[in-house]
């Protein structure tokens, strides 16, 4: 019988025997190839911190004590040993167990967690609420050297060493981000990494000298001196943070003794692990990049899924060409080189090229820079991660009106990841950046010739929305701010980007049903009057809007405040978009479906909206 079978807590974690421990390690390594290898998902971090997490458990319960994982991508040891288990195979499927911590769905995970470096604030809030209540508990922020390169880090790490309040930082050291760790904080992590154990001395030194008092505060005394002595002074510890390690984060007693001894300090402390990314899978291990996260794969040879091209490839290989003809152009990204398909740049303009870590609110001001002294910076970032520069947006960039390119990749729905990476509330926040052109590509071809107009048209900041994954049926090149694709009389159907598909589809079935539908498509959603959807909406009356974003904000809302300055009446509207914007995983098609913006609920709410009844085809 496996030993996983009856583990479903941190209680169980705490009666195995070191060899049961060490074999459950390699049980959970097993399942995890297993089961990612089928639903897709972060492997190479998770290969990296199964023991880590066991030792975690071992020391903690997180039945009432708060561990925080830091973007979380690498909890599913956690999951799987406290009761998630047999619902590992639904991981990042509609309606299954989430790929990030999510409080509702168990007890034992802490709080929210999928943009990075985010778990310091979050363990020392914690840690003060404990305070305040005179509660029992203890905090850990378990967060990785990709993600301590985020100034939000650093603001967490400042506030944690002035409070004082015990919490323990465990610093998950493997020297990668998703791609190779860059900067300031490499390096600083690169010199600490070859200092001498110190852990050991550190419990020789407890063991001989907790038995007085006295002696404790001497040798304490003397320790401290000691320390300062032999170690090297490094940030954390000038920061007023106690530092400890490297500890081998594969050793599973090491760990569990350096986690048990920063506990004990009751103070803010920093635990120095280290850990391989991919551990225990070859192909993982050779490539920790590739490997970071996943589709579905051979859990044999690691063969991936093939993928189709994305708008993301096509952005890396159009901005090259325009670069080779204008040597102005740079090219920015916050640690997201290969999901944003910047790394054909990098290779072939390395001096053209910043990868600044995780760090978007840098690179927008850094942007915003290059600008002001003649260069064009074009900065590739995910929607829900440009969301950390919205202050740099409207303060360096728009005051000054910089032209900067912001190629924000991930615009919509993004699947499986689910609600912290969902792309929903650009629209929203890039509308109101002052002076803010917005354009939205439907197809490749869109997408060059509107990198093209980014690059060499427009005058300020603008960016260039697009998808993940590839263009739909739709394949043509339409560059108006507002296009007819479709004439029609009974209503106005207007969308931009990929939606395009769904409206055309509906479009399709809505001729099938009588029902003629207009179908506008918008290339440029700010600045734009909106002037050609008012014109067809005197002719039918009846408009209703296809977005993939949030309601706030939304360009339905913009449109009907048009109708209303333009006194246009309407016999009916429908909006459809995504509400509050917090979506769950599954896949792109399936929450199109279940949240109303596919090509069916187009067709029926275009039939409420014209008064008709749908014939079911039979
Ligand atoms: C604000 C933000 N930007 C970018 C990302 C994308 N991202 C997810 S994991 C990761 C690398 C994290 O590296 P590290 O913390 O060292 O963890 P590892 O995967 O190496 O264990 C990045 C850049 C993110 N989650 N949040």
């Amino acid at each position: 019988m496996s030993i996983l079978e009856n583990i479903n807590s941190s209680a169980d974690i705490k009666k195995l025997s070191p060899s049961e421990l060490e074999a459950l390690g390699e049980e959970l390594r097993r399942f995890e190839i297993e089961s990612i290898a089928r639903t897709g998902g972060h492997l190479a971090s998770n290969l990296g911190t199964v023991e880590l997490t066991l030792a975690l458990h071992r020391v903690y319960d997180t039945a009432k004590d708060r561990i925080l994982f830091d973007v979380g991508h690498q909890c599913y040891t956690h999951k799987i040993i406290t009761g998630r288990r047999d619902a590992f195979h639904t991981l990042r499927q509609r309606g299954g167990i989430s790929g990030f911590p999510k409080p509702n769905e168990a007890a034992d995970d802490a709080f929210i967690a999928g943009h990075a470096s985010a778990s310091i604030s979050a363990a020392i809030g914690m840690a003060r609420a404990r305070t305040l209540q005179n509660a029992d508990y203890d905090v850990v922020a378990v967060i990785g050297d990709g993600a301590l390169t985020g100034g939000l880090a650093y603001e967490g790490l400042c506030n944690a060493a002035a409070s004082g309040e015990p919490i323990v930082i465990i610093l998950n050291d493997n020297n990668m981000s998703i791609s190779e760790n860059v900067g300031g904080t490499a390096r600083l992590l690169q010199s600490l990494r070859i200092k001498p154990g110190y852990i050991n001395f550190k419990k020789w030194f407890r063991s001989v000298s907790t038995h007085t008092r006295w002696v404790y505060d001497f040798v304490h005394r003397t320790k401290e001196r000691l320390k300062a002595w032999i170690l090297p002074s490094n940030v954390f510890s000038d920061m007023g943070l106690y530092y400890l390690g490297p500890v081998d984060g594969h050793n599973l007693e090491q760990l569990e003794n350096a986690i048990r001894l920063a506990r004990e300090l009751k103070r803010p402390v920093l635990l120095h692990v280290l850990t391989q990314k991919g551990k225990g899978c070859p192909y993982a291990e050779a490539h920790p990049d590739k490997y970071h996260g996943v589709g579905a794969f051979d859990p044999l040879t690691g063969e991936l899924a093939p993928a189709g091209l994305s708008f993301s490839d096509r952005m890396g290989e159009y901005l090259c060409r325009f670069a080779e003809h204008d040597s102005r152009i740079v090219a920015i990204t916050a640690a997201m080189a290969g999901g944003t398909g910047t790394e054909c740049f990098a290779g072939k303009f390395p001096d053209r090229f910043f990868d600044v870590g995780i760090a978007e609110g840098h690179a927008v001001t850094m942007a915003a820079a290059m600008a002001k002294q003649g260069l064009l910076p074009v900065f590739a970032v995910y929607s829900s991660f440009l969301q950390r520069s919205f202050d740099m947006l409207i303060h360096d960039v728009a005051l000054l009106k910089l032209h900067v390119v912001f190629c924000v990749d991930r615009a919509g729905l993004v699947g499986s990841d689910g609600e912290t990476h969902q792309g929903l509330f650009d629209i929203c926040y890039l509308g109101a950046v002052p002076g803010m052109t917005v354009l939205c590509p439907a197809s490749f071809a869109e997408l060059h010739n509107m990198l093209d107009y980014a690059l060499h048209s427009v005058a300020g900041p603008v960016a260039v929305r697009y998808p993940r994954g590839g263009e739909g049926i739709y394949t043509d090149c339409n560059m108006h701010a507002e296009s007819i694709i479709q004439e029609g009389t009974d209503l106005s159907i207007v969308c931009y980007g990929t939606m395009i598909n769904e409206v055309l589809a509906a479009a399709e079935k809505l001729a099938v049903q009588g029902i003629s539908a207009e179908v506008i498509k918008l290339g440029i959603v700010f600045p734009n009057e909106y002037e050609l959807c008012l014109a067809s909406l005197r002719k039918t009356g009846r408009l209703l809007v296809a977005e993939e974003v949030c309601a706030a904000g939304c360009i339905g809302q913009r449109i009907l405040a048009a109708c209303a300055v333009k006194d246009l009446p309407l016999k009916a509207v429908k909006l459809l978009n995504l509400g509050d914007g917090i979506i769950p995983h599954g896949t792109v098609q399936e929450l199109r479906h279940d949240y109303g913006i596919d090509a069916d609920e187009i067709v029926r709410s275009s039939a409420e909206l014209c008064g008709r009844d749908l014939v079911v085809e039979t």
